[in-house]
């Protein structure tokens, strides 16, 4: 096996987390929790419920459009 430092961090840590600012009742965040599901990525995704109505939201520093779903690091 080569002695790839990289492969051997990313091998070593945890996997990346992501927040998916969303909501139960939007089709398009459907759309991407079953593609989360079919590439096993569910455990590593917390979703955090939006509401692109409320101006304190941080939705809109998140996305520019102000739009869900929105995936963040
Ligand atoms: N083209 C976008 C559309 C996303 C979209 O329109 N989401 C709706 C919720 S289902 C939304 O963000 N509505 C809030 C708004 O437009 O202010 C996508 O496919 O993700």
């Amino acid at each position: 096996m080569a002695d790839d430092r990289s492969t051997k961090g990313a091998l070593m840590s945890s996997p990346e987390q992501f927040v998916l600012r969303s909501s139960l009742t939007s089709p398009f965040v459907r759309k991407v929790r079953i593609a989360a599901e079919v590439l096993g990525l569910t455990d590593r995704i917390t979703m955090v419920p939006t509401d692109a109505a409320d101006p304190s939201d941080a939705l809109r520093q998140q996305n520019s459009l102000g739009k869900y779903p929105c995936l963040l690091r």
